[in-house]
């Protein structure tokens, strides 16, 4: 069984060891909106998966379970009670603390201090593999590694947050297993109710190869320089500009202050955004004539890797890999991340037909992934470590 241990909305240091929150706008949501949550459990449930909550420092850690009886009576003495006691420092544990504590970043640590969740598992599980996601550095942290803001528009998930404007509004179900709304409610087992699918994808990102293809193919317009014009292909092929601001708000320059308002970031529908932009193809809003299309997925995934240097940059060839640890939950994954990539981004004839493929696709290398799921507190305690 492939399980995912994130943590939960109350505490926040169970799988990932390093997590550390920051402040965004669907944090904000969703703390803000509590008044609407009582229909769910939210003890109950992962928290990384109703918001796609945003990390600093996330360390995906993949491993397969040697010895299934230790490992199950570690989860359930060591793993669990992490939740139970109520005090967020505690939880999240000093790692995620590094910044608050002064410290520059944890580069200077102690390795066993940051391995936590692997000490405490000990020899009851192999060490498969893990990847070190990290937000950017400086003024572009919160942008993947082409320089666009991400985590802008998730799903508004039905009883559990207020919609902001053009936010898509979607079944409970569509997200949780078990919830109204999930296409296979009937046929799940009781303790799989309030988890959720995670797609994972490590996708490498050539983005000095990205930077040439705008700088040798700027959109030539009245009024708009060089320079103008290849920022301008960027933001058609993702749909928004680097701030954030959509295209179809802002169609020929970008604006940053339009790119940092939440209310007015993510409309819908898009007329003016080229059908084949990423963000319409991964969400035609009003292309379909409706929003309720069971299509969508909360994303929270983070970069990884470092910083461009100097000399790929020059070269315009990628020599370090860095990208994307992509990160969507959703109730169904073949209704969800496999239907966007298969049916919509790599169709050439979706949303009309000739409009192509998603562009950004060309600029990205699977590295591969896996299907894991993410259950619920109560799964844990009572069948998965029993
Ligand atoms: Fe995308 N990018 O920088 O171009 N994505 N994405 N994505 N993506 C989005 O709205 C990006 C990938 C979706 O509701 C933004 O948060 C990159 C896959 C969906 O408007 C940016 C990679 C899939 C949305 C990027 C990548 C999706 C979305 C705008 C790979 C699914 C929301 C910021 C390396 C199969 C659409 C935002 C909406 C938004 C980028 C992958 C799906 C900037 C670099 C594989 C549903």
């Amino acid at each position: 069984m492939k399980l995912n241990l994130i943590p939960t909305l109350t505490s926040l240091s169970l799988f990932a060891g390093l997590v550390s929150s920051r402040t965004t706008s669907l944090l904000i949501d969703a703390a803000g909106s509590a008044a609407n949550v009582a229909a769910l459990n939210l003890d109950d449930i992962q928290g990384d998966i109703l918001i796609g909550m945003k990390k600093k420092k996330e360390l995906f850690f993949f491993f397969g379970i040697a010895k299934p009886q230790p490992f199950k009576n570690k989860l359930k003495s060591d793993i669990l009670p992490l939740d139970s006691l109520n005090d967020t420092a505690f939880t999240r544990g000093q790692a995620a603390d590094n910044g608050t504590l002064g410290d520059p970043g944890t580069k200077n640590w102690v390795p066993q201090f940051l391995g936590s969740l692997k000490s405490t598992l000990g020899d009851s599980v192999t060490e498969i593999y893990t990847l070190q996601g990290e937000a950017r550095p400086g003024k572009e942290e919160g942008h993947e590694h082409f320089g666009f803001l991400d985590g802008i528009s998730n799903p508004a998930v039905t009883g559990f947050q207020t919609p902001l404007l053009g936010q898509a509004v979607v079944p409970t179900g569509e997200i949780l297993v078990g919830e109204k709304g999930d296409s296979e409610i009937g046929s799940r087992p009781a303790w799989a109710k309030d988890g959720s699918f995670l797609a994972f994808r490590q996708l490498k990102q050539l983005v000095p190869e990205f930077n040439k293809f705008l700088t040798d193919n700027p959109i030539r317009e009245p009024g708009l320089t060089d320079k103008n014009g290849s920022d301008l292909l960027g933001a058609r092929m993702v749909g928004r500009w680097k701030s954030g601001a959509p295209v179809f708000l802002s169609p020929r320059f970008d604006d940053p202050a339009l790119g940092a308002n939440r209310f007015r970031t993510n409309p819908s529908p898009i007329p003016g955004c080229p059908f084949s932009a990423h963000i319409r193809k991964t969400r035609p809003r009003a292309d379909l004539g409706t929003e309720n299309t069971g299509r969508h997925i909360v994303r929270g995934g983070i970069p990884y890797g470092p910083e461009v240097t100097a000399g790929e940059a020059s070269s315009h060839t990628t020599k370090i890999e860095r990208g994307l640890a992509f990160v969507a939950y959703q109730s169904n994954i073949e209704n969800g991340f496999q239907f966007l990539q298969h049916s919509w981004a790599s169709n050439p004839n979706f949303v009309e037909p000739g409009v192509g493929f998603d562009p950004i696709i060309d600029f990205v290398v699977s590295r591969g992934g896996e299907y894991f799921f993410s259950p619920s507190l109560s799964a844990i305690r009572n069948t998965l470590s029993a």
